[in-house]
């Protein structure tokens, strides 16, 4: 099996145009590490299309590998060269696989996993609670006026949270202790905004029913591409979607991807509160599996990265989800957005909507002029 694909690339030889010599690739820090392998930044000299040095993020195995774990590895490069590009999708640059150390080379994604990403907007959330019980000031928060009061018992749609210059918009019921700054009128879709501003080398940890809105939309996009392709991910969690420096999401680690519907045959771990009923129970994989694993990122950006079913042990997860269970509705969450986690979590899996039709549900509408 491990042979088939080095002797694939041997034949291909320089006509392989995602070869590249190892002497062309710099590894640097270590990004991080995982029961595969590892991940490194590392600069890459004139690759395909990119004349100069390259940033890029180049995955590798462990040291040591076992024969079937290279061979998986040399599989998901092959696949990686069939995938094409996509905003949402971390971009596959090129490989060595001609002879070991094996690796892959794959866009850079400058900020890190969405998970991350999420729980640094709560901890920033939580510092600026645990300092809102020093603020005396209120304003109210638009549409009204600048500087206007907020009318007695009014609740206030959403809250911004200004941590860099301290100032902070809770809702009214919290008026004594907090201080407002005015901005633009909530969407209609909004019921709670977070937002949260806190300087980090000029990246803000900002999240709000907007954003919320705009990351489904994104990671929507990029798996409908991958869905469009017959391509089945298998590990779709905020920890698997990058998230770079203009909020782009990109989603990265095709380490179990398989093209269409795929039988689990061996052992492995498994992303199990990710999965699908039919996934646990038949081991069958496909997009309405990535569905539900939607379904639950889309629970994560709504907490604020918990961790699904806190309370459901492993053995229990099944009969727990067979007698109808689900995971509950996020407090920031509207009730349109939760609908949809419901629609990815029916347990037919041909009930569940396509990425495509998700897309389409959560784009912004399109309005016509006369
Ligand atoms: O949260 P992180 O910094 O983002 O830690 C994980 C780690 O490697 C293991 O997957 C990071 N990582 C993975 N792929 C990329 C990439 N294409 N660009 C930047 N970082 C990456 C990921």
């Amino acid at each position: 099996y491990v042979d088939k694909y080095v002797e694939k690339s041997q034949v291909l030889g320089l006509a392989d145009i995602f070869e590249v010599p190892h002497s062309a690739i710099r590894i640097g820090r270590m990004l991080g590490e995982g029961a595969f392998g590892q991940v490194h930044e590392a600069t890459a000299i004139n690759l395909r299309r990119m004349r100069g040095t390259t940033i890029v993020a180049v995955k590798q195995l462990k040291p040591n590998p076992k024969a079937d774990e290279v061979a998986e590895f040399l599989a998901e490069i092959e696949m990686l060269k069939g995938v094409g590009t996509h905003n949402n999708v971390v971009c596959f640059l090129g490989c060595c696989t001609i002879k070991a150390p094996y690796l892959m080379i794959m866009e850079y994604v400058g900020k890190g996993n969405l998970l991350t990403y999420l729980r640094a907007v709560r901890q920033e959330a939580g510092k600026i609670k645990q300092r809102d019980a020093n603020y005396t000031t209120c304003r109210p928060i638009s549409p009204r006026a600048n500087g206007s009061s907020s009318p007695k018992g009014q609740s206030v749609n959403y809250i911004e949270l200004k941590a860099s210059s301290q100032t902070i918009e809770l809702p009214s019921e919290n008026s004594n202790a907090t201080t407002c700054c005015p901005r633009q009128p909530p969407s209609s879709l909004a019921e709670t905004t977070y937002t949260i501003v806190e300087d980090d080398e000029n990246f803000d940890y900002i999240l709000d029913n907007k954003e919320l809105h705009n990351f489904a939309l994104q990671i929507a996009n990029g798996m409908r591409f991958l869905e469009e392709q017959e391509i089945t991910h298998r590990d779709l969690a905020a920890r698997n979607v990058l998230i770079d420096s203009n909020k782009t999401l990109k989603i990265s680690d095709f380490g179990l991807s398989r093209h269409g519907i795929y039988t689990n045959t061996r052992t492995r771990k498994l992303p199990l509160r990710w999965l699908s009923i039919e996934a646990i129970r038949d081991n069958v994989y496909s997009s309405k599996s990535d569905i539900w694993a939607y379904g639950v990122v889309l629970w994560e950006i709504g907490t604020l990265g918990a961790s699904p079913y806190p309370t459901i042990s492993n053995s229990e997860l099944i009969p727990f989800l067979m007698a109808g269970n689900r995971l509950e509705r996020p407090e920031i969450c509207t009730p349109q957005v939760y609908t949809i986690m419901l629609q990815c979590w029916l347990e037919e899996p041909e009930e569940r909507p396509t990425f495509d039709a998700l897309y389409r549900v959560l784009s912004p509408k399109t309005t016509y002029v006369d």
